[in-house]
């Protein structure tokens, strides 16, 4: 393909000169797994196989609540979104899809946005709508809320812009439609908590009914912020509740941020799974709260654990088990293009570890409750270097051998401060 951002040739060249060191590492990484009763050659194409979308906001620096620093040559339109995301893309090869926001990527033709996506080696994933702030020019506010609303005008303004990104979301190719609101409250007592979810629940089931028969509904769960007291769906407990209500295309999102502190996420990942209510997750990293970090940046282990419970949950397939995958972090310090290389690397890595896991002795511990040979199980997996494994995946699909080295070489964002208009200093996300 000519329309892909990246020089081929460029590729080619960068991989010649790392690929028998890279040869020597893989080959020695296979003989230790050989001796482990392990194939090297089924895992690495197990990962060829395995995606994780990019979300088109990821493009740009997202900033915090205070502020937002914008780096020259950041994209200020889904256009140059795209074209981010296409880098990533065909560096790393394991982010082939991109999950759109709207409005914030609102055109005019998305038929020929789905085809400028396609001439960049890019499809299109979960669509998620927002109703977490106003726009300019619309009839009804969400301060108040939005699905949840008291007032009906609003709620059914909330509604009709979901069904809006349904049907943007067909045009697309899209398959699923994520709806995450900040409805909730400040104060005890300023709204009934029943209530509040009898409205949610009437506004979704209008959603779902428009939603076609081959899609989905992930309803993603936040703990807090922007509402501090209580938010309407909380925990995966009202969101799985929820979710049964609506109907069996109506999943639960897990975003990895979006939990009290030190909840064990890979517990509810279990949880969901068993009753078929695992519909995808958004990746991330946090340390206190909801600090959409970089996936893997501060606890990798976990990120680990919450995969093996999905390595598990291929094994044991419960009726629609086909969780979305998706990075969804803000970059406030980094360039956003290198924050999804290493995180969708450190995302593949979790997986390939948990692959590796060996399963048989890992039961048999669990049956006959040698909890240190249960325990060793996954920590001998963990402790393996899997990076031969992931490096050999990406350069066979076309990918670089060293994802970062040569997007540096590559210059992109250099050549994109000189094309791209500046970004304005608006706060938050782009
Ligand atoms: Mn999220």
């Amino acid at each position: 393909m000519t329309g892909l951002p990246l020089s081929i040739d460029q590729i080619e060249s960068h991989n010649a000169a790392r690929r028998e060191a890279l040869q020597d590492d893989y080959d020695s990484l296979g003989r230790q797994l050989s001796r482990r009763g392990q194939d090297i050659e089924t895992i690495k194409s197990k990962v060829a196989a395995f995606s994780v979308a990019v979300p088109s906001w990821g493009a740009g620096r997202g900033g915090t609540r205070f502020a937002k620093f914008p780096i020259p040559g950041e994209p200020t339109n889904i256009h140059e979104k795209l074209e981010d995301c296409a880098v990533v893309q065909q560096l790393c090869r394991i982010t082939p899809r991109v999950s759109p926001h709207f409005p914030w990527d609102r055109v005019e033709d998305y038929q020929a946005l789905k085809e400028e996506a396609g001439a960049l080696g890019l499809g299109f994933d979960a669509v998620n709508s927002n109703t977490f702030q106003d726009q300019p020019g619309q009839a009804q506010s969400y301060r108040s809320g939005s699905l949840t609303a008291t007032d009906k005008a609003v709620r059914d303004q909330a509604v009709a812009h979901n069904i809006e990104c349904i049907e943007i979301g067909r045009q697309l190719g899209s398959r699923a439609l994520t709806v995450w609101i900040g409805d909730g409250t400040n104060f005890p007592g300023q709204q009934d908590l029943s209530a509040s979810l009898d409205r949610y629940l009437d506004s979704a089931a209008q959603i779902y009914a428009a939603l076609p028969d081959s899609w989905r509904m992930l309803l993603e769960h936040k703990m807090f912020e922007p509402a501090f007291y209580s938010t309407v769906i909380s925990d995966w407990g009202s969101s799985i509740l929820a979710a049964n209500e609506l109907g069996p295309k109506a999943q639960c999102l897990v975003d990895l941020g979006h939990h009290a502190p030190n909840v064990n996420i890979e517990q509810i990942v279990a949880r969901l799974h068993r009753f078929g209510k695992l519909g995808g997750f958004h990746f991330n990293d946090s340390k206190y709260g909801d600090d959409d970090l970089d996936t893997g940046s501060i606890n990798p282990h976990q990120l680990f654990l919450v995969f093996n419970e999905l390595v598990e949950a291929e094994r044991n397939p419960r009726d629609g088990f086909n969780p979305a995958y998706m990075i969804d972090q803000s970059h406030n310090v980094t360039d956003p293009i290198e924050s999804m290389l290493s995180s969708a690397e450190a995302i593949a890595a979790a997986y390939v570890k948990a692959l590796l896991v060996d399963r048989e002795a890992l039961h048999e511990a669990q049956a006959a409750n040698d909890v240190m040979m249960a325990f060793q199980a996954l920590r001998r997996a963990y402790r393996t270097d899997v990076t031969p494994i992931l490096a050999m995946a990406r350069a066979e699909a076309g990918g670089a051998i060293d994802v970062l080295d040569l997007y540096r070489d590559a210059g992109w964002r250099e050549r994109k401060t000189q094309e791209r208009k500046a970004v304005g200093l608006g706060a938050g996300i782009v």
